[in-house]
């Protein structure tokens, strides 16, 4: 370290942060032309963007530095959030607001020559991620450090994120999103830090001159890890978190001997394979598939990850038995399930603590989320595949499997049955290794992510499990989104005239007090303003639809939107089937009953996994009705059907604050929670949804006059698949005529549809036809109610004012209290 009598010298020139414009435009200029070597002669939108980032990134640089200096002398402990996938989206503005500069450098682009509107659009979203459960993760940080919690996140750098989508001829087609080409100014890349990870070899084991029996692995395939590092600013807070992203590279030595012996061809391939790990993030949401390179990224991740916290954490000198004392893990699905695993791996055979006393420190360290009861999306590797990459977990894994099926047969000695289902090691052909299982034996919490949901795993996948651990074990964390991002940068004229009320911006940081626009609910002057704020919002998604789909739309009409990963359980078939059957309405109306309809504009947005067949008709179908509908003059405005391709984080921000309805309608069970339902109420729409995850305790928070609810329940779910499995139910009418209109060929080559129909026609495992009646029924509900201006605003106002709840600032405070057993450090 430095001397002390140079440490004057340093702190004299230590960088200090910008404040006012000047400073920040100094900074700018700067950039522009010492990193980027550019000048006023050739700075464009893009070099603007790029400047500016640069100086916001320094910035963001000083705190992180003073943050993660404060947080080691502190010395207190910390939480690790492991996710395969942060859904980030864009940097800059969140920066901005974040820090608390955003009034500056809007007016400091502006004196030079650019609108920082302009320039916040030339960002690429950072889309690691698929849906919900990597933007679960990144608001998730964004409330860590706003609430001044130590934690960083830890993943992958992936070259490729989710997909680009782009829709030809009705159809999804995929292409790949390099989002690294101009360079990312919001990463820090640490070469320093590079860790070697193993592959394959094999595993031996000698006793050694104490008599103990030493297990290694050796003779594998090495790649090295590198960190990027993410600064994550806290709002209204110095406290500036990390979020350390993994790169794949091959090793200093990679096949030395090869490149040696001439080989370059052969040397240089087997180099670019150890890149591939982290090049690209796997384009499934909710459904597992069992590919080597994915359980190899999963590995990559979690041991470079692992090797970092205990690096770290061997810095103190303290004893191993007080690692759970100054690290807690979060398990972000059982995607980072290995980790259990490794990190028992690294204290028996590295370390060299006994099995119990690690096994102690392993459990009492990790905490698990369920994201999903879906069978298919369950994690299981197969045996053999599992073996042959890490044969060493496979074997930790057997024994943790051994004592912990040994507890149980002690514990249950008559139960025959429940060792096979608890086991670990599904006894299929192959095996499979159940990650679920291992997840919750190797936890000291399992949480699930809304009400409903964490009663289900309860008492349908992980009922053994209570049985066994008693119900203490497992909780419910109800999940939430940041208002930072998901109302101020969303929808920054709300946003302003609910502080108007509030009297600050405060409810940014306590959600809660929104309350206090409750009663305003009925004044005119705010309704007015409130209602203006809607058509604002609209119009600026009418103007997008024009610019992508090429109509425009009636910011009159009811807007009902409905953007997430396309899935048969999300049912946007459903959707569209209620789509066509207003249609077929409207078609057979009078004159007069047209003028009594109330205008819609219906907008679908969403990927399906790019092998999803029934995921990709869905969307077919949905731009079949659209061309269709859309060029029939019989229908004017009374119907618009629009798909928006590309559905991205920056897109929902302009969605979002524009709908009227949106529609969460999986069915009942299905969804585990669902966060998109919280961002369009927080923004004054109205929710249309079945009795499911979140939009249950949405109901209890906004009231049940604020919100249209249809649609079996949960607990009858069961029964009606029963019924569809074992007798002939009869087709919902309604839906019959749809599916007649389908197959005459009004929305083209009814060939397309057969097996979509037949989904419904035969088994209708989610369902549709029992929930299509309740479904339309809620329909018209909205359409007569849409017509009464007063009380659909009031309730739009009501039902804001009692989304305090939903913030991630409240369920990270659970996680806190409950889970990892942290406390804030305040940056004072
Ligand atoms: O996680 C969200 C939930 C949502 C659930 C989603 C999810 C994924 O996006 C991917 C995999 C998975 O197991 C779950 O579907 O209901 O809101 C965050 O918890």
């Amino acid at each position: 370290s430095i001397p002390s009598e140079s440490r004057q010298v340093w702190q004299k020139f230590g960088v200090k942060e910008f404040g006012g414009k000047e400073e920040f435009q100094q900074e700018f200029i700067r950039h522009v032309e010492t990193t980027l070597a550019r000048s006023m002669y050739n700075c464009d939108d893009l070099a603007a963007y790029q400047a500016a980032s640069q100086a916001i990134r320094d910035r963001l640089i000083v705190a992180w530095n003073k943050t993660q200096q404060k947080h080691t002398t502190k010395d207190r402990k910390r939480v690790y959030y492991l996710s395969l996938e942060f859904l980030m989206g864009r940097a800059m503005d969140n920066a901005m607001l974040n820090a608390g500069i955003k009034d500056i450098t809007k007016s400091g682009v502006a004196d030079l020559g650019f609108k920082i509107e302009d320039l916040l659009e030339q960002e690429p979203d950072a889309a690691l991620g698929n849906g919900g459960l990597g933007r679960l993760a990144a608001c998730f940080i964004d409330s860590i450090a706003s609430t001044n919690y130590p934690g960083w996140g830890y993943g992958l750098r992936y070259q490729y994120g989710i997909f680009k989508q782009r829709i030809v001829d009705g159809y999804q087609v995929e292409s790949p999103d390099y989002w690294l080409t101009f360079s990312n100014p919001w990463e820090i890349p640490r070469y320093e830090i590079q860790i070697d990870i193993m592959f394959y070899g094999y595993t031996r084991k000698y006793t050694n001159d104490d008599g103990k029996v030493v297990h290694v692995w050796e003779g594998g395939e090495q790649v090295q890890a590198v960190a990027y590092d993410v600064p994550v600013p806290g709002y209204g807070t110095e406290t500036t978190n990390n979020l350390r992203l993994w790169a794949s590279k091959p090793t200093r030595e990679f096949d030395f001997e090869k490149f040696n012996a001439g080989d370059y061809e052969s040397s240089v391939r087997e180099s670019q394979k150890a890149e591939t790990i982290s090049a690209v993030l796997y384009p499934n949401d909710n459904f597992y598939s069992g590919k080597e390179l994915r359980l190899k990224q999963q590995y990559f991740w979690v041991a470079a990850s692992l090797n970092d916290i205990v690096r770290r954490f061997k810095k103190t000198h303290r004893p191993w038995k007080e690692f759970p004392d100054q690290v807690a893990i979060q398990l972000n699905d059982t995607h980072p399930t290995l980790a259990v695993v490794e990190l028992q791996r690294i204290l028996i055979d590295m370390e060299g603590v006994e099995w119990d006393a690690a096994w102690n420190i392993v459990t009492n360290t990790f905490g698990y989320t369920n994201h999903t009861v879906l069978p298919e999306a369950l994690e299981k590797w197969p045996v053999p595949l599992f073996t042959n990459l890490l044969p060493r977990h496979m074997e930790i894994i057997y024994e943790i499997n051994l004592f912990f099926l040994q507890k149980v047969e002690k514990m249950f000695p008559k139960e025959r049955d429940l060792l096979g289902r608890v086991s670990i090691i599904e006894e299929s052909s192959p095996q499979q290794v159940r990650m679920a299982y291992l997840a919750i034996i190797g936890s000291h919490k399992v949480n699930g992510v809304a009400e409903l949901h964490s009663e289900l795993i309860k008492t349908t996948i992980f009922k053994d499990f209570v049985t066994i651990y008693g119900p203490d074990k497992f909780m419910n964390v109800t999940n939430g989104i940041t208002p930072r991002r998901w109302l101020h940068q969303a929808n920054p004229k709300l946003c302003d005239l609910i502080a108007s009320k509030v009297g600050s911006y405060d409810f940014l940081k306590d959600l809660n007090l929104l309350k206090k626009i409750e009663p305003f609910a009925h004044d005119p002057k705010f309704q007015d303003e409130w209602v203006t704020i809607k058509k604002f919002n609209k119009a600026r998604l009418a103007a997008h639809i024009k610019q992508s789909n090429g109509y425009d739309v009636n910011v009159n009409a009811l807007f009902d939107v409905q953007v997430k990963r396309i899935h048969e359980y999300k049912r946007q078939q459903m959707n569209i089937f209620g789509v066509i059957h207003r249609y077929l309405s409207i078609k057979a109306m009078t004159e007069e009953e047209k003028k009594e309809a109330t205008p819609r504009v219906c907008i679908f947005g969403g990927k399906s996994a790019p092998g999803y067949y029934m995921a990709k008709t869905i969307i077919k179908l949905i731009n079949a009705v659209s061309e269709v509908v859309n060029a029939d003059t019989d229908v004017g405005d009374l119907l618009k059907v629009f798909f928006i391709a590309d559905y991205n984080v920056s897109k929902a921000e302009i969605i979002v604050p524009a709908s009227d309805i949106s529609q969460h309608i999986s069915t009942a069970g299905t969804e585990a929670s669902g966060t998109s339902n919280m961002k369009f109420v927080l923004n004054g729409g109205l929710i249309l949804g079945t009795v499911d995850g979140a939009n249950i305790e949405i109901t209890r928070e906004v009231g049940e006059n604020n919100i249209f609810l249809f649609g079996h329940l949960a607990e009858s779910v069961e029964d009606l698949r029963h019924k569809h499995r074992f007798s002939d139910v009869p087709l919902d009418p309604n839906l019959e005529k749809v599916f007649n209109a389908i197959e005459i060929g009004t929305f083209g080559d009814p060939n397309i549809y057969v097996s979509l129909i037949s989904s419904v026609t035969g088994s209708d495992y989610y369902l549709v036809s029992d929930d299509f009646q309740s479904y339309l029924d809620a329909q018209k509900l909205v359409d007569q109610d849409f017509k009464n201006k007063d009380t659909w605003v009031s309730r739009s106002i009501t039902a804001v004012a009692n989304m305090g709840f939903f913030s991630s600032d409240r369920a990270i405070d659970e996680y806190a209290e409950s889970i990892w057993n942290i406390e804030p450090i305040a940056m004072d």
